[in-house]
């Protein structure tokens, strides 16, 4: 191969490793919200594309412990009625305060105490817009925001 041959193949490589951690990185939607001692969300909205992959990460900045003031994430399916499914939740305390086999969520994290954080990845629902709470007893009427889809 002559000079030339070798320069266009080097560019092609390097224009291909381009396009494909572009097209990686571009694809996921990084979202961090934080959870606190005083039963609150930092945010009451949260804003994506659609077709995104979303890599959520709740933290809890408090102290407390996962038994007093556990939060989680849990995102709703359309359908779901928020006080119907926060009152299922709240006597689900062996699972995390999920209903077991419910087919009212999207995506939720697990429930975590002050200090922790965790972090889950699911694909973005179709555009419209859906609630999020957290599970915990009671929370969900502090704990409670909008989940849009463009
Ligand atoms: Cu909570």
């Amino acid at each position: 191969m002559n000079i030339k041959g070798f320069k266009y193949v080097l560019t092609f490589i390097a224009s291909v490793l381009m396009l494909t951690s572009c097209s990686v990185e571009s694809d996921v939607t990084k979202i961090v919200i934080t959870s606190d001692d005083y039963m609150k969300f930092n945010t009451r909205e949260i804003i994506v594309k659609k077709g995104k992959v979303v890599k959520l990460t709740l933290k809890h900045i408090g102290k407390l412990d996962v038994q007093v003031m556990g939060h989680n994430f849990v995102l709703l399916k359309k359908k779901a009625d928020i006080l119907e499914f926060a009152s299922k939740a709240a006597m689900a305390s062996k699972n995390q305060y999920i209903p077991v086999e419910s087919n009212e969520v999207i995506a939720y994290t697990d429930m975590i105490g002050g200090g922790q954080e965790t972090t889950i990845e699911f694909l973005a629902p179709k555009v419209g817009v859906y609630d999020f709470i957290c599970s915990f007893p009671g929370h969900y009427a502090m704990m409670k925001g909008k989940f849009i889809v463009e």
